[in-house]
């Protein structure tokens, strides 16, 4: 009874094998000729350098942003993923705009090459029967989860650096746990096809296929359900040509994002970075603005001879005018802003007072944390918590001035933070209160 069940069975199954629906599933449907293990291995070789760069920079991104400290965005998107090593430092100064470059511009010149190697691959989509065994079903599983992380990875990435803020949901969670479900699929995606991939690297030399021209270019041993044609049409492009052409996509993306991450006039070469070129008619307040006043509600009267700075914490909340910030001590650092999109304002001349002396003022003496508000309502960017070694670091500034000037109305006027080595996000604009916490 069982086996006669069984036999049946196994007898529907072969009937369905045999008859793929018509289209991409039929065997030879896809015919070109240099789709085959070399390609895809050559392309995943070079992610396989790429990606842990990727996720090492996205994971200092993470830390960058203080995710220990209540109210901050990385709270939320931590979960059972919270893993803090270290407090993220206040110096060197240029180290978040060297490592959030490096992931944003690296995440953009890896596209091309993500996209060759689902090209490459795509005859694994329409396998049939499309569920064959329980391991079968579950190798699909993990390709499904490798797939769609490493779309939503990229998607989210791609789209925030292009100012696109209207996800479901919060970008930073988005993209965090995609990048978890990413990565962790994409090292078991590695442990099983290292030896193909080594295999289809020693049988053919990428030094002799890249001397290899149009004419020469044939296509691998074919094997049943393998990436290799069943029916290879004619070449009409060598494998050369073809990494060329990825390597030409990627090379242009990189000279198109590359250049924001530097700032200054520089920024003006990367065409397809929106944040390329600020003209307010030029001066010392020529440099990108992340919120304009406009878009942040922020109107003259806010700002105006009305306008007070609330230092709370202490025994006994102060209250400052602009004009006894401007009486206290100077202090002037030369920092960058340097945004999580990628794009960094470039050095500029900041002027204001140290946090550290404001904390003093307040009457506390060493304080673990501050909480930042902003005047602007509402949202992540109105307020943020900075740590200890953050207020403590001797560049860390309530800043009134920039470039010898008074702020801009965009630019956070009357007050704002600037710290260094600190994500842009977490340097607010126009000041109202500062709580420092203990
Ligand atoms: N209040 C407030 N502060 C803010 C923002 C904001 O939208 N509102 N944007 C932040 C972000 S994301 C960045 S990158 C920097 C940009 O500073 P800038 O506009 O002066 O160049 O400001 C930060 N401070
Ligand atoms: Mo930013």
């Amino acid at each position: 009874m069982v086996t006669s069940l069984r036999s049946r069975v196994a007898a529907a199954n072969t009937w369905v094998a045999d008859r793929p629906p018509p289209g991409p599933f039929r065997a030879g449907f896809w015919r070109s000729p240099i789709r085959g293990p070399w390609l895809t291995s050559v392309l995943g070789a070079v992610l396989l350098v790429g990606l842990p760069v990727m996720f090492a920079t996205g994971l200092l991104s993470y830390l960058a942003y203080n995710p220990w400290l209540p109210g901050n965005d990385g709270r939320h998107a931590s979960g059972v993923l919270t893993f803090v090593p270290f407090h993220w430092p206040a110096s060197p100064a240029w180290g978040y705009r060297v490592t959030q470059g490096l992931h944003v511009t690296l995440g953009v010149v890896l596209v091309p090459v993500i996209l060759a190697k689902l090209w490459s691959v795509i005859p694994k989509l329409f396998v049939w029967p499309p569920v064959a065994s329980p391991a079968q079903a579950l190798e699909r599983l993990s390709l499904f989860l490798l797939v769609g992380g490493a779309m939503l990875t990229f998607a989210t990435g791609l789209l925030n650096i292009q100012y696109w803020y209207r996800f479901p949901g919060s970008f930073y969670v988005l993209h965090f746990y995609a990048a978890w479900v990413f990565v962790v699929s994409a090292a078991a995606h590695v442990a099983l096809k290292i030896p193909t991939m080594r295999a289809a690297l020693r049988e053919r030399r990428v030094r002799d296929e890249l001397r290899t021209p149009l004419a020469g270019t044939t296509p691998e041993p074919y094997t049943p359900n393998g990436l290799v044609s069943a029916r290879p049409a004619a070449p009409t492009i060598s494998r050369r040509g073809a990494l060329g052409l990825v390597g030409a996509g990627s090379l242009t993306a990189f000279v198109m994002v590359a250049p924001q991450t530097v700032g200054g006039p520089v920024s003006r070469l990367g065409l397809l970075s929106p944040r390329g070129g600020y003209d307010p008619g030029g001066g010392p307040n020529d440099f990108g603005v992340n919120t304009t006043a406009g878009e942040a509600r922020i109107t003259p009267a806010l700002v105006g001879g009305l306008w007070r700075l609330e230092i709370a914490g202490g025994p006994s909340p102060i209250v400052l005018s602009r004009a006894d910030l401007a009486a206290m001590e100077q202090h002037e650092a030369t920092l960058a802003i340097a945004c999580v999109e990628g794009w960094s304002s470039g050095n500029q001349r900041w002027r204001g007072v140290r946090l550290r002396d404001l904390a003093t003022l307040s009457g506390v003496a060493d304080p673990a944390s501050v909480h930042v508000e902003s005047l602007q309502d509402g949202g992540a960017f109105g307020r943020g918590r900075l740590a200890g070694n953050q207020i403590a670091a001797g560049d860390s500034l309530l800043a009134l001035q920039v470039n010898d000037a008074d702020l801009s109305l965009d630019h956070g006027f009357p007050a704002r933070i600037i710290v260094p080595n600190n994500p842009g996000v977490r340097n607010t604009k126009w000041v109202k209160r500062l709580t420092f916490e203990t």
